[in-house]
């Protein structure tokens, strides 16, 4: 069994590792040009051809892609190779248009996995493990990425795909699964039906979880190391440069290592696209470095992180983006204040409740409103009406002095709050429906 902690690699020098993007990027951007009449199109009106991308240092020469483009060029538009050199395709899931599907061929693959199985083994991963990936399997891409990452670790693979909440657990427990794999507000739905079905950490063997595909905050990931007695792990990907695994956390817990030998990031203004510093919080860009179906070449995530480049205590050279707080498009502004519902997480959790919310957005008299529903549990719910109010009023001050703007909370029975098996869908905004 190949030995997927890339040593060599993962902790490269930062010139041994720019040699090296240096000579895919020039490659990736010929072959991209070459073969795809989108980007030649693209990089003829802004004056800039293959030729003049020698090294890292002209990547800013090159034009952004967007979502938009890709839906443009829906579905073969942004193909690299014919039809009948790739194996797969994996699709977004489209809920704000139309949907984007992504081809690959074997190699591309083989690199995805291994960026997964990399993911794998920075959490300890080996292959006495047994993973219990109940990421969704289809055309999503969580499933098929961390599956085919725990097979190259040679770990044992559950494919469980997401639901039937007893079912993983029963399977967890009498399979010993050590390592679970799936949205975090899943993973704290499984603790939370452990705990219903009168079990606790102690009767399941899971060592540790690895958990990304949603933005979730430092509180959320102790509630879940708690209440499952492990420790939690982010991953961050996308389907459009492969899925899972563009990203991953080590023992550090602190931020994800990017696979640098295959994407480059970058960070701009969201606004202007002016590339910033390392260090600065903006807009994550990325470059694929060795994709042969569906390069990706400056593609706007939408992300707003930071990268930074440190000593890492795991001994990995490769940058780190902090986890995405949310996406320059998730940020809702709420009477011209910019809120992002990873802050209202934040104080959710501190406070003690639960990640069971839901956040309502409406408009009403020309005034923006903010509903925050939050579920007790039973425990809390027992307390008089009185109470309750005096407790919804503290937690709207608390809300206050992290938003700038106060919203009217409501706490709500246990279990009135839908759970969630794949991306919590944890915010509406009724206003659109009103434009
Ligand atoms: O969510 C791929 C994935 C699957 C990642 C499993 C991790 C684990 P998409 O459905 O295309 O792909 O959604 C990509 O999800 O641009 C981020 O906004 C968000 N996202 C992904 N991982 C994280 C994370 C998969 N760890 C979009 N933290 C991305 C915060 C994340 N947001």
């Amino acid at each position: 069994m190949e030995n997927y902690y890339q040593k060599d690699i993962e902790t490269m020098s930062k010139e041994g590792l720019r040699e090296i993007q240096n000579e895919r990027l020039v490659k990736q951007v010929r072959h991209a040009y070459k073969n795809v009449p989108y980007y030649q199109k693209i990089m003829d009106e802004k004056g800039v051809s293959p030729d003049d991308i020698k090294s890292v240092d002209d990547l800013h020469k090159l034009p952004f892609l967007t979502k938009s483009d890709l839906r443009d060029a829906y579905p073969y538009g942004l193909l690299a190779k014919p039809l009948s050199e790739c194996v797969r395709i994996q699709s977004t899931s489209g809920t704000t248009g139309k949907r984007v599907v992504v081809f690959y061929t074997q190699h591309d693959v083989d690199v995805w996995e291994q960026c997964c199985a990399r993911a794998i083994m920075a959490v300890g991963g080996t292959k006495d493990d047994v993973c219990q990936v109940c990421y969704g399997y289809g055309l999503f891409t969580g499933g098929a990425g961390l599956h085919g990452g725990s097979h190259k670790v040679g770990s044992l693979t559950l494919p469980m795909s997401s639901g039937n909440t007893e079912r993983q657990i029963q399977f967890m427990r009498d399979l010993g699964s050590t390592i679970l794999c799936c949205t975090p507000s899943y993973a704290a739905y499984i603790g939370e039906s452990l705990h219903e079905m009168g079990l606790s950490a102690d009767d399941i063997k899971l060592k540790a979880g690895i958990f990304g595909a949603e933005p979730w905050t430092e509180e959320m990931r102790r509630d879940i190391e708690k209440t499952l007695g492990i420790k939690a792990y982010d991953i961050y990907g996308l389907t459009e440069m492969c899925g899972p695994g563009v990203s991953f956390e080590c023992s550090a817990q602190t931020g994800m290592h990017i696979n640098e030998d295959y994407f480059i990031p970058e960070i701009i203004d969201p606004d202007t696209g002016e590339v910033l510093p390392e260090g600065a919080k903006g807009e994550l860009v990325f470059t694929t470095l060795d994709k042969e179906a569906f390069p990706l070449i400056r593609y706007r995530t939408r992300d707003i992180c930071v990268l930074k480049r440190e000593k890492c205590s795991c001994g990995r050279t490769l940058i780190k983006m902090t986890k995405p707080m949310g996406r320059s498009d998730d940020m809702l502004i709420i009477r011209g204040v910019n809120v992002f519902p990873s802050q209202i997480e934040t104080v959710l959790l501190e406070q003690g409740y639960s990640p069971n919310y839901r956040i309502e957005v409406d408009r009403e008299n020309n005034n923006d409103t903010l509903d925050i529903y939050v579920e007790l549990n039973s425990e809390q719910f027992s307390d008089t009406v009185k109470e309750i109010a005096g407790k919804e009023k503290q937690l709207a001050a608390a809300m206050k002095t992290m938003l700038g703007i106060n919203p009217k909370m409501h706490l709500v029975p246990p279990k009135s709050i839908a759970r969630s098996e794949g991306k919590a869908v944890r915010v509406v905004d009724k206003r659109k429906l009103h434009d």
